[in-house]
């Protein structure tokens, strides 16, 4: 009888110990999804959006961005008028180059071409990133990350757009 009794008693202090496993286990397991919950929330983008359409308009004018860190922008054609006749992109230049002087030499100057979808090849040294040419509905994205502070300038350079198609990116 008491050799029953110990064995049980046995039974119940591996159970726990077991148990006590168990429970560590998964207070690991939670400890480290919330530890790589929060790395990943460190290293996920900043998603800015900007819409352009039919007016030859672009939805944001003024931006505001962080230095260092990691951001999405995603250009968006909500517009529903053909490439041909009314495509747009969305070119940020280096901080200090000035979009209006930019947009009035790319075909003289930056290589803008009917046959290159107005992308300003020759213009390189003064872009810091580029989407492709959108038609409707179309959207691209570009990855970026903004080294130092200062003012960033955008524009689309379908011909003549850069006249209202252009805004500002402040980073501080
Ligand atoms: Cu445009």
């Amino acid at each position: 009888m008491s050799f029953i009794i110990i064995n049980i008693v046995l039974l119940s202090v591996r159970m726990s110990s077991l148990f006590n496993n168990i429970l560590v286990f998964c207070l690991l397991l939670f400890g480290f999804s919330v530890q790589a919950d929060k790395e990943k929330r460190k290293i996920e983008p900043i998603e800015i959006v900007i819409q352009s359409n039919d007016l030859m308009q672009y939805d944001k004018n003024t931006i505001s961005a962080e230095k260092g860190k990691a951001y999405e922008i995603i250009l968006k054609n909500i517009g529903k008028l053909p490439k041909a006749a009314m495509g747009h992109n969305l070119i940020i230049l280096k901080s200090g180059i000035d979009a209006l002087t930019f947009g009035q030499e790319l075909i003289t100057k930056h290589g803008a071409t009917l046959q290159n979808e107005w992308k300003p090849v020759k213009g390189s040294r003064h872009i810091l990133a580029q989407t492709k040419m959108l038609g409707p509905s179309e959207q691209d994205t570009l990855k970026i990350k903004f080294d130092k502070s200062g003012a960033y300038h955008y524009l689309c350079s379908f011909p003549g757009h850069f006249g209202q198609m252009r805004g500002i990116i402040n980073v501080k």
